[in-house]
């Protein structure tokens, strides 16, 4: 079976159910307050002619009582973008809990092999462990002693502290400390103050992470590595090996990955970032920041690209070989293309009537419960709903919405850094004309749409989805899968709705590039034409005095 050229809802409409008239009913049992705040959160996605979008909330404080998905500051700090790098020790500095609970969580692979001296403290929880003595007299020595004994212990190249809510609250400079240490012991010691309480979910820190990697790693080593057509993979951390099959894909090609940021990486990479080509952002959300001041401060362009979903991949590949304008790239991407499509197709030809036309909810993140409708497109199945947990509005309407974004006290407080053009090492990549060229070629640097203007019109768009909305989802639709987390995943397996986490990939992927999306295609049959419900017994099918059922009977 071919595959659709064209997977994007856009142009679609979802006739029926009425999403006016649901919408109404996830805001019925909300006190009016509640429900005014939400109501701005629940946007029923209009297309217009040019592509516009309805605006949605989001970005703003959880409303308090309603138990939502979001993470916090740290966790989008230590957790997501500086956690996938291998050898940087990264020291939590607050009580041990924040240290423990964040420790191998989240499922960013790396090859340690890939580094000559082997470091890999990923598999190591660094804590301060910080006590109520502390807390009352300040913890910066303990702090200096954890940083000791690690470089002592570990000879690392580098070695970062984060800030959880107790330090934030007691007033450490960790700065300070972190700038003392590095003098004297001659590597990179540099802190995040990223207290879990800043800002309104996990964003604030990738804000924060964002800003320290490129004030003390990135452009710390000018030496230009060899190979042709060199770019950075942004936004892409590796979980369930990704990135590994992404790395293959490009080598396929010939392209030359300078830098991840921040899956399979290492501290060295990022230090010479600026000497490549072009910014490729995956995950826009969490790491933007970084391709802006490289771009201001180095005049390295960026591109976004998607490799989550077969098409996606081959778009993006054919996009960054005609950026590059190299016949032979060229050639040697489609040929990489055509040599792993068919097997692609022929999954798809097997497994697409079993999925075809079943139905979809999903609610994750920043940037996937948009990259991952390409996949579920490409099964033939139908996106109902959709949501993240702390995406902003240009994630959801695209970025051309960005000038009239409110900048709110909460996004105030998390530090905007002035970037300007190196004195010696800004050097533009693209001309003005050439840029010109590009667009006429379809090609857009500098932006993205969100996922709105790729959705069916007619679909419900969810932010900050609350745990009263998703039962009410789930009993008003029964879909046939829903995407979350963790955090979601057995309240609704026990519906028996089959439930994938898109976050950890329930131990599974990778689920990018083409064996990704292949081992995605399988996995998804699996689960939505799944009997296990069937061959168990619930209580209530057991004993009659009490009366029960699945949401999917
Ligand atoms: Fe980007 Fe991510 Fe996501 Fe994100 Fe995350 Fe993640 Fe995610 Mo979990 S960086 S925004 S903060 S793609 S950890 S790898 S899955 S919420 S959608």
């Amino acid at each position: 079976m071919a595959m659709p050229a064209d997977t994007s809802d856009r142009n679609m409409k979802l006739e029926d159910p009425d999403m006016t008239a649901v919408r109404k009913q996830l805001l019925a049992k909300y006190p009016a307050k509640v429900a005014r705040k939400r109501d701005k959160q629940i946007v029923v996605n209009r297309i217009g002619p040019d592509g516009t979008v309805p605006e949605i909330q989001s970005n703003v404080r959880t409303v308090p009582g309603l138990i939502g998905q979001r993470g916090c500051c740290y966790a989008g700090c230590k957790g997501v973008v500086l956690g996938p790098t291998r050898d940087i020790v990264n020291i939590t500095h607050g009580p041990i809990g924040c240290g423990f609970y964040s420790w191998l969580t989240r499922r960013n692979q790396t090859d340690p092999s890939t580094t000559a001296d082997g470091h890999n403290f990923m598999t190591y929880c660094f804590s301060t462990d910080l006590q109520e003595e502390q807390i009352i007299f300040g913890g910066e020595k303990k702090l200096r002693q954890a940083i000791q004994e690690a470089y002592d212990n570990f000879r690392p190249k580098a070695i970062a502290v984060f800030s959880t809510c107790p330090v934030g609250l007691i007033g450490d400079d960790i700065h300070s400390v972190c700038r003392e240490m590095k003098e004297k012991l001659g590597i990179n010691v540099f802190g995040f103050s990223c207290e879990g309480y800043k800002g309104v979910s996990q964003s604030a820190g990738h804000h924060i992470a964002n800003n320290g990697i490129f004030t003390h790693v990135v452009g710390t080593d000018d030496r230009v590595k060899p190979g042709a057509f060199k770019i950075n993979l942004l936004g892409e951390y590796n979980i369930g090996g990704d990135a590994f099959e992404i790395e293959r894909i490009f080598h396929a090609c010939g392209l030359t990955l300078i830098s991840t940021f921040s899956g399979n990486s290492s501290i060295e990479q990022f230090a010479n970032a600026h000497t490549a080509d072009l910014n490729l952002v995956m995950c826009h959300r969490s790491i933007n920041y970084v391709a802006e001041m490289m771009e201001k401060k180095f005049g390295l362009p960026w591109m976004k690209i998607n490799f989550i979903g077969a098409q996606a991949t081959a778009k993006s590949l054919r996009k960054i070989a005609r950026y590059f304008d190299d016949a032979e790239l060229i050639e040697r991407t489609e040929a990489v293309i055509a040599a792993e499509l068919p097997a692609v197709e022929e999954a798809l030809a097997e497994i697409v009537p079993r999925t075809q036309g079943k139905k979809v909810m999903l609610f994750v993140g920043g940037s996937r419960a948009h990259h991952y409708q390409e996949l579920f497109h490409e099964l033939g199945m139908v996106i109902l709903s959709a949501g993240y947990e702390f995406a902003h509005r240009d994630d959801y309407e695209g970025r051309r919405v960005l000038p009239s974004v409110k900048v709110d006290a909460d996004s105030r407080n998390i530090e905007e850094i002035a970037v300007y053009p190196d004195k010696t090492r800004f050097q533009p990549r693209v001309s003005e004309e050439r840029v010109q060229d590009l667009i006429a070629q379809g090609i857009r640097l500098s932006d993205y749409e969100g996922m709105m203007p790729e959705m069916a019109d007619g679909t419900l768009v969810i932010d900050d989805i609350s745990h009263h909305e998703t039962e009410k989802m789930i009993a008003i639709f029964k879909p046939d899968i829903f995407c979350a987390g963790i955090k979601e995943k057995y309240v609704i397996q026990k519906q028996g709705i089959p439930m994938k986490q898109l976050h950890s990939y329930d131990y599974g992927g990778p689920y990018a590039g083409f064996k990704g999306a292949i081992n995605f295609y399988r996995e998804i049959d699996r689960m939505v034409n799944s009997r296990v419900w069937h061959y168990l017994k619930a209580p209530w099918q057991q004993h009659p005095e009490l009366a029960a059922k699945y949401a999917c009977d």
